[in-house]
């Protein structure tokens, strides 16, 4: 291209400078101009070697002279192209780049759009659930509230009636007072009445205990339950079926592990000595006797040996029994138990002793009656009980049976022209009868109702039918 160029640029100066004819079509190739006499005159000429090309279309020369030509690709131009193909191409870049980063952005978008979808659903299931459990806790809410209402209503209920128990027991309690005084005097009334309208023969009652209400065992007395049915404790029938067991010392043999190895002793105050201070099961052996009992020491109460030979608590033992058995002992040695009067004498025998008596009422207060000495006399003697004085916060109700004689049901040894035992329905000194019955009939709640004064009352804490929770009676050598 450029050589063409250079080529027809020595063609048009040759053209202008020369002899003005220029004929197309003269074969190219070494051109050799003849010099006419007017070139020699100028005395210059040039010989312009053009590379031999194959010229395809017409050369055309002016003969006036180069003028301008519109359409000339000039240099400038060619610049002014590579300027413009140059500020393309660095748009193209540019484009390219914005297009390489407008891909990404739309991949990117759609990934974004794709998470925003998911966000979208996910956001969504949060809100059902969130819309679930506000309406759960609604429901809840709602539950409680209802409960909280009910159990408003139930507290009401409850003071109401309570309030109303309180009355009631009242009521009761001045009632049951009303019919504790009135039995007596009804009691009264009848015999009066009896012996004056109908000539006949009266059955022998013994004199009824009143009641002391100057030393009531609890501040409310009359709230335990009266008990009507006085043959709840025992069926009746059953009562003299008991017989003393087979056993030689006379009780069923103890629990293993509860009777020391040690022993015999004479007596607990002996065991107490030879340094054992739990109280439980021990061994006895008293003097002048080869037989063996079993009793239970106390040693925690006012420095311990104190021998029990009397023991209720729970009712589970009979104590309505006859001679035989109130002779030889019976019960149970860790509960309800009657030591024997044999034993209960031959313990007196080994020396003086002093016997304390232990009330426990319903509501768990104990009380005491001690006795500044206490023995029997032989079986001869029916067992007779000699006392000595008392002291203690019981009141003294066995100083009146001091001197008498042990009575069963089937051995009469009281002053009463009956039979003491068959009224209270146990075994016991009765005078006649007693302010005392502690072998009586254990009934449940303090106060009972009964026909006769059968149950374990001590007539100076509570009265004739107050009937104590537990009762133990025990000997110890005087100090
Ligand atoms: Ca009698």
């Amino acid at each position: 291209m450029r050589s063409v160029t250079w080529s027809l640029c020595a063609v048009l100066c040759l053209c202008a400078w020369g002899v003005g004819d220029c004929r197309s079509g003269e074969p190219s190739g070494a051109l050799r101009r003849r010099r006419s006499p007017d070139d020699d005159a100028k005395k210059c000429s040039y010989t312009f070697l053009v590379p031999q090309q194959k010229i395809t279309g017409p050369i055309c020369a002016s003969a006036t002279g180069p003028e301008p030509d519109k359409d000339r690709v000039t240099r400038m131009d060619i610049v002014e192209v590579r300027d413009v193909l140059s500020k393309q191409r660095r748009e193209i870049e540019t484009l390219q780049l914005v297009v390489d980063v407008d891909g990404n952005m739309v991949n990117e978008m759609k990934l974004l759009r794709k998470e925003s979808r998911n966000m979208n659903s996910r956001v969504t299931q949060l809100y059902m659930q969130l819309l679930h459990e506000i309406i759960r806790k609604r429901d809840n809410s709602l539950e409680l509230a209802q409960l909280e209402n009910r159990i408003l209503n139930v507290t009401s209920e409850m003071l109401r009636l309570a309030s109303r128990y309180k009355e009631l027991e009242l009521r009761y309690s001045a009632m049951a007072s009303l019919v504790n005084n009135q039995s007596v005097l009804i009691n009264a009334l009848e015999e009066q009445c009896l012996r004056t309208y109908s000539r006949q023969e009266l059955p022998v009652v013994p004199p009824l205990v009143q009641v002391v209400p100057e030393n009531l065992p609890i501040n409310n007395r009359f709230t335990n339950e009266i008990q009507r049915d006085h043959n709840r404790a025992f069926p009746r029938g059953s009562r003299m079926d008991s017989s003393p067991t087979a056993n030689p010392v006379g009780f069923p043999p103890p629990p293993q592990g509860t009777l020391s190895s040690d022993g015999p002793f004479r007596d607990c105050y002996q065991v107490r000595q030879a340094g054992h201070a739990t109280s439980g099961m021990y061994l006895l052996k008293v003097d002048g006797s080869e037989r063996l009992i079993q009793a239970w020491c106390e040693h925690g109460l006012d420095n311990g040996g104190w021998t029990v030979f009397q023991r209720r608590k729970d009712g589970s033992v009979n104590f309505f029994r006859n001679w035989e058995n109130y002779k030889k002992g019976f019960g149970n040695i860790d509960s309800e138990y009657w030591l024997g009067l044999e034993n209960i004498y031959n313990l007196g025998k080994q020396g003086d002793y002093r016997l304390l008596v232990e009330l426990e009422d319903w509501v768990g207060k104990k009380v005491y009656a001690e006795y500044s000495s206490f023995h029997l006399e032989p079986e001869s003697e029916s067992y007779r009980l000699r006392l000595g004085t008392y002291q203690g916060n019981a009141g003294d109700s066995l100083s009146s049976h001091n001197g008498k004689q042990f009575t069963t049901l089937d051995r009469d040894k009281d002053s009463f022209t009956g039979n003491c035992a068959h009224f209270h329905k146990g075994g016991w000194w009765y005078n006649a009868c007693g302010q005392t019955n502690l072998n009586g009939v254990w009934y449940t709640g303090g106060v009972y109702r009964s026909k006769f004064q059968d149950g374990i009352f001590w007539a100076d804490y509570g009265g004739g039918f107050y009937s104590l929770k537990s009762v133990r009676m025990m000997i110890r050598p005087i100090d």
